[in-house]
């Protein structure tokens, strides 16, 4: 009689780990995406971050498939033969007949198969269909319904159950897909999403609640320094401070110093990742820092790709610019040395007075001259193929925010996704979020949203909504998730202007935190790290399969859900030692000044995030589940 391997699993928020360790030699895992190794937008994270626990768990039994993109095959996969015999054959006989797939075993492994998405969701369809002896997954990211509806001026979660779906998808074209997407979730054993939010939506819109909510987790990178983050942020920042050196020659008549860098990147769509009550946001902050007299600016960065065709001339202009300013300093500088040093070489003190002469002035008057404009520093930086469509070019032209010295608000529209070889900003995705002071994400449609995520785990405080994935899962974990830098807007309950009215408060709330306050708020969201870290939200994943293993192989695998007690789930404390808000913090106090704030806010929080470092794993020690409600278990464990 098979061994029949018994599995408890509570709840979403507190999973216990199985009794025994799954025995993996004779399964197999796909995984199954468009997205493998193919970067379009979120589920491309989701692989490539969690491949490598994966791989961990599996080793060679784990197996990614995707789209064969050429370009991406020579960047992102080592071409290997593969060790198992039966998948050598398979893949053979594959490519030598038009990718037929035909495994034949004499103990044919239990294949667990994994699909993303609806494109990916045939193969799903098919498994099924032709009764493959296959446990099948399917993961929707997002429904494609939900993200049309709310792309369009509609009231989506107040109608969530009023819809008449089939419809919806008619009149918007998708009615094929949406079929698609529908089938592969009613045919997979075990269906899963990213949230608990769009797993009421795939509920209501595809009509099946998902069996589990599978978040998606980060590989958290830990530095030995904990400081080095903030180490990290101060460099970046000054390379973003260089950039806004040139993009803003002639008009740099603010303190660089006071300058906080705020920025929404992600999939271009204009109102469901929320840029539109962004810039209603500040516009209206705008108008606050000026009528207080702050001396803060606010730079304001929109990374959302959009067709283009390449960088304007200006911006490229100011960057160069930038660069001959630079050199004329160098070269003034090489030649006072050499002055300096010529008169030391006679044992003389240098003459002050001689020290620049007339060419060294001419040099340096010629540069000035080549900093004056005439127009106003761009908001965009590039040509735009769309620009009197664009919707981020029509609000900035509607509130008037045109980078105009009076404002203390700018605006940098960057359409395309950052990368390290750019004549402009050279520097990735990475380097520019540690660089920044806060993302701003007030999504309305956001399955789950992972631009929060990475901000987090960069120590990076950012504003998303408790409309995003993100949002709600960090509502759930955190008693005071403000205090950790995690600030969340309420779209759910609140009109639009309402929203937008918060949004204005957390900006300027923000504006007004000193040096001291910022670096307190940034240990404090990087203390999160550990909640999104893979090596916790993997368990999700690891409890799908599990689940998909134990209904398409019953005699075999059991799986043994129970009702959550007390005792589990998570829930992330405010911070022992530190005021409900940093505003009231001693900020105040006349005594300090930056430098030293920079190192008493070190020891303190240090020793505080140690604390909690220990403490958030405590909530998920589990014990060893020693006796079995599933009838026959024991006599399953008699005959091992
Ligand atoms: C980090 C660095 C500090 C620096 C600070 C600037 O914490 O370790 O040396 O002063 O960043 O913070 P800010 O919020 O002003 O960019
Ligand atoms: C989707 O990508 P998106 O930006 O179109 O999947 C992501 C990964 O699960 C998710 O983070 C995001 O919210 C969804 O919207």
């Amino acid at each position: 009689m098979p061994l029949a391997r018994s599995l408890s699993v509570t709840s979403l928020s507190g999973l216990e780990e199985w009794d025994e360790e799954f025995e993996l030699e004779d399964a197999v895992l796909f995984e199954i995406a468009w997205e493998v190794a193919n970067k379009v937008g979120g589920i491309y994270t989701v692989i490539q971050t969690k491949a490598r626990l994966t791989a961990e768990e599996w080793g060679e039994n784990y197996f990614l498939v995707g789209p064969y993109v050429e370009s991406n095959v020579r960047t992102q996969v080592e071409l290997i033969e593969p060790t198992n015999p039966v998948l050598k054959r398979t893949i053979d006989k594959m490519n030598s007949s038009g990718c037929k797939f035909a495994a034949q075993s004499e103990e044919p492994p239990h294949i667990v198969a994994h699909f993303h998405e609806w494109l990916a969701g045939l193969g799903l369809v098919l498994c099924r269909k032709r009764q493959l002896p296959v446990a099948t997954i399917f993961t929707t990211h997002a429904t494609l319904l939900g993200r049309y509806l709310c792309a369009g001026n509609v009231d989506f979660y107040n109608n969530l159950s009023k819809f008449n779906v089939d419809k919806e998808a008619g009149d918007r074209q998708i009615y094929h897909r949406y079929c698609l997407e529908r089938a592969a979730a009613h045919c997979a054993h075990v269906f899963t999403t990213v949230s608990q939010i769009t797993a009421i939506e795939a509920e209501h819109l595809l009509k099946r609640k998902p069996d589990i909510v599978t978040p998606n987790g980060l590989n958290v990178k830990k530095f030995s320094a904990m400081h080095e983050f903030q180490n990290l942020h101060a460099q970046s920042k000054s390379r973003i401070q260089e950039f806004v050196r040139g993009h803003f020659y002639g008009h740099l008549d603010f303190n660089l110093d006071k300058c906080l860098f705020l920025f929404i990147a992600g999939r271009y769509e204009f109102s469901n990742k929320g840029a539109d009550i962004f810039l209603e946001a500040l516009a209206r902050l705008n108008y606050l820092l000026r009528v207080n007299h702050s001396d803060v600016t606010v730079i304001a960065f929109f990374i959302m790709p959009a067709r283009t065709n390449n960088f304007n001339v200006e911006t490229l202009k100011g960057q160069a610019v930038r660069k001959q300013l630079w050199d004329t300093a160098h070269t003034v500088k090489e030649r006072f040395g050499k002055k300096l040093y010529d008169s030391l070489l006679v044992g003389q003190l240098p003459d002050v007075a001689k020290m620049l002469d007339k060419e060294d002035f001419t040099i340096m008057k010629r540069a000035i001259f080549a900093t004056q404009r005439q127009s106003q520093p761009p908001v965009c930086t590039h040509n735009m193929l769309d620009d009197s469509s664009d919707p981020i070019l029509n609000s900035v032209r509607r509130i008037g925010l045109f980078n105009s010295s009076a404002d203390r608000v700018k605006i940098i529209f960057h359409p395309e996704f950052l990368s390290s070889t750019s004549p402009l900003l050279p520097m990735d995705y990475e380097e520019f979020v540690r660089g920044c002071h806060l993302g701003v994400f007030p999504s309305y449609y956001e399955p789950w949203g992972y631009t929060p995520a990475e901000c987090t785990v960069m120590g990076i405080p950012s504003i998303s909504t408790n409309l995003s994935g993100f949002g709600c899962f960090m509502e759930e974990h955190i008693a005071d998730p403000t205090a950790y830098g995690i600030y969340i807007l309420d779209r759910r309950y609140k009109g639009v202007d309402e929203s937008c009215n918060q949004l204005t408060s957390f900006l300027f709330q923000f504006c007004k935190q000193s040096r001291r306050q910022r670096i307190i708020q940034r240990n404090r969201t990087e203390r999160l790290s550990d909640l999104l870290d893979w090596r916790y939200l993997g368990r999700y994943y690891i409890a799908a399969r599990h689940m998909a293993l134990a209904k398409a192989f019953p005699d075999t695998f059991i799986y043994e859900p129970h009702e959550p007690s007390s005792t589990t789930g998570f829930r992330y404390p405010r911070p022992a030692s530190v005021p409900p808000s940093p505003a009231l913090s001693r900020h105040s106090s006349p005594h300090h000044s930056e430098a030293e704030d920079d190192e008493d806010e070190r020891y303190d929080e240090d020793l505080e995030a140690e604390k909690d470092r220990v403490n958030i794993r405590q909530p998920y020690t589990v014990t060893k589940n020693k006796t079995s409600a599933i009838p026959g278990a024991d006599e399953n464990e008699d005959d091992a």
